[in-house]
């Protein structure tokens, strides 16, 4: 069975995780959002496709889920000595995936190529592709005015209340010839707890993405338990865009082409409000914080699409 995982980052890596160890590495295929991407320092930096990559590599930060475990801080230091700018935390080996990246890209790679030869190199078999070899650049509209994605979630810790979102670069791009390749095969195309705004929104807002999902079978992990998000600011916002914060909510931001959605035992009375949808509810424990969980989660995900 080919399996796609339609990733974010600290969600999407464990999710792509728990199959990476479901199933043989050439049966699953990770895409992932690009949207969070940016320029720091003159670099190009891909956070969801990092916190994926570390994580099958092994590596990841098991205390924050993005940066690379054990990690040391002397070029941030230096930078700020230099008086630039430091919000945004960048290690010193997380720092060398960017200088390698940017002179790739430098070279005249695509990002997909790019992403190839990084994890290989890592020794993680899984394909991770990005969404898109063009850039989109995700912008969050707020009652302060308009924050590209990095400045809103890390500079400004989420705070501004959201309006909207937007995606620059959006017409120019589409879907990567290998993420679009794997989507077309998939036998099973898993959404990941991943914000289903900034972190699923990017990968499905490409031209043709909806239409190939209403050909295939999708099932969506929630993101949210309870009405509070796992991790990041998916309840806040689905709260300040008038949406009540719960599974249900997330549900419906997929119902065009969902076929199955699994939530959280503490979401069990929704599952009835889920099928009225038309869509096969799975209640289960959808807390993975450790490897063991996103193992289980992903057999459990397998069975249930079987059955
Ligand atoms: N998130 C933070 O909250 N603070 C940081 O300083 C930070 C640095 C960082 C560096 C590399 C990287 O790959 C990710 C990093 N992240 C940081 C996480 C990142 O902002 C978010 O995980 C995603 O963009 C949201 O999915």
């Amino acid at each position: 069975m080919r399996i796609v995982v339609l990733a974010g980052g600290v969600g999407g890596a464990r999710m792509a995780e728990g199959f990476a160890r479901a199933v043989p590495p050439q049966d699953l295929t990770v895409i992932v959002n690009t949207g969070d991407d940016f320029e720091w320092h003159g670099l190009v930096v891909c956070p969801d496709l990092d916190t994926v990559m570390y994580t099958l590599a092994g590596i990841a930060n098991p205390e924050t889920g993005w940066g690379i475990r054990g990690d040391t801080w002397g070029a941030l230091e230096m930078l700020g000595r230099y008086g630039g700018e430091t919000w945004f935390r960048v290690g010193d080996r997380d720092l060398a995936t960017h200088v390698y990246r940017t002179f790739l890209l430098r070279q005249g790679l695509r990002l997909s190529e790019v992403t190839a030869r990084l994890r290989r190199a890592l020794r993680v078999e899984v394909a991770i592709w990005p969404m898109s070899d063009e850039p989109v650049r995700t912008i969050v509209d707020t009652e302060e005015g308009p924050l590209p994605f990095q400045d809103y979630f890390v500079r400004r810790g989420c705070q501004p209340r959201v309006r909207g979102f937007r995606w620059e670069g959006l017409e120019g791009a589409r879907l990567s010839p290998e993420a679009q390749a794997a989507l077309e095969k998939a036998d099973l195309v898993v959404i990941a707890p991943s914000n289903p705004y900034v972190s699923i929104g990017p990968i499905l807002a490409l031209p043709g993405v909806r239409e190939l999902l209403q050909d295939r079978t999708v099932v969506a992990v929630s993101p949210i338990i309870g009405g509070q998000a796992l991790k990041g600011p998916a309840a806040k916002m689905m709260a300040e865009l008038g949406e009540a914060p719960s599974a249900l909510g997330v549900a419906r931001c997929y119902r065009s082409f969902l076929d199955g959605f699994v939530l959280d035992r503490a979401d069990a009375a929704l599952a009835p409000a889920v099928e009225a949808m038309g869509i096969r509810p799975l209640v289960t424990d959808i807390r993975i914080l450790d490897p063991a969980a996103r193992l289980r989660l992903a057999e459990e995900i397998l069975q249930w699409v079987a059955s």
